[in-house]
């Protein structure tokens, strides 16, 4: 059975997890940092080792309007999409995701892996697009009614490192793909900000070292905070 030691015979095990209300454990960081490797690896371990109800999804795209949403962003050269467009339409898309996926899933429990969420939105938009960030802080808390990530890990790695891994694998490339890299240095720079405003939320992963290493940190960070959870279940 799996179980975490938080200190010497504090054990969690996987009934009290059970117990949990669901929790929302976001990944973030820019392109090729291998946000999806990653997540297909901790479900399999959640699914395997702890045996806990687990979803996965991803901003944009979670729901069926989203992919419709998701392909009208990422679409090269359909057509011109303005800033403020493109803000609206990323916050659309999660306000959909929140009501359809997002909160019916947490209430039953379920441990949620999410691929991108509200801190994408400032790294991108604000840092990378320049639009005002409190406008973007608004926005997020109206798409997501003030639904906030228990956990998000950020995965660390060199623009230029997880770009060329990108276009090692697919001659194919979005519209975000295709931004300079001062676009992406700033994107990574807004995501290196907000580490340092939200040190309980967001935990840094080292994303520059092999799968199997970055996952072994994924595993440990979400293994503590289970046990920091299932204990607060129990005080309250
Ligand atoms: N966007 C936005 O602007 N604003 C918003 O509010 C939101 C999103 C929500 C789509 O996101 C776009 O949406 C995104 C930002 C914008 N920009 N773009 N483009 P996405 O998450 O769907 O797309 P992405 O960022 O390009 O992610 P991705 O293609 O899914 O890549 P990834 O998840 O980070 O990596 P991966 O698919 O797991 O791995 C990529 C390759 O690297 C693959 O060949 C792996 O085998 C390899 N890889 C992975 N890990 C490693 C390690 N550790 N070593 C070596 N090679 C590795």
């Amino acid at each position: 059975m799996w179980e975490v030691r938080k200190e010497k015979n504090a054990k969690v095990d996987r009934s009290e997890i059970k117990k949990m209300n669901g929790k929302l454990i976001v990944f973030e960081g820019v392109e090729g940092c291998g946000k999806t490797s990653q997540i297909q690896l901790c479900c399999e371990w959640l699914l395997r080792d702890v045996a806990c109800n687990v979803s996965v999804t991803r901003e944009p795209g979670g729901t069926d309007l989203g992919v419709d949403l998701r392909r009208l962003l990422l679409e090269v050269g359909k057509h011109p999409i303005a800033d403020r467009t493109e803000l609206l339409l990323y916050a659309a898309d999660r306000s959909q995701h929140v009501e359809q996926e997002l909160k019916p899933n947490l209430a039953k429990g379920t441990i949620i892996l999410c691929d991108r969420y509200t801190d994408s939105t400032i790294a991108y938009q604000g840092y990378g697009r320049n639009l005002d960030i409190n406008l973007i802080n608004q926005l997020n808390a109206i798409a997501t009614g003030g639904l906030e990530s228990d956990l998000t890990l950020w995965l660390d790695v060199d623009v230029e490192v997880g770009l060329a891994r990108k276009r090692g694998t697919s001659a194919i490339t979005d519209r975000i793909e295709q931004e300079t890299l001062a676009f992406h240095r700033r994107v990574q720079q807004g995501y290196a900000q907000l580490y340092a405003s939200y040190p309980q939320r967001i935990v840094r992963v080292d994303a520059s070292l092999s799968q199997e290493a970055v996952q072994k940190q994924i595993q440990a960070i979400v293994s503590d905070r289970l046990a920091k959870w299932v204990a607060s279940t129990k005080t309250n």
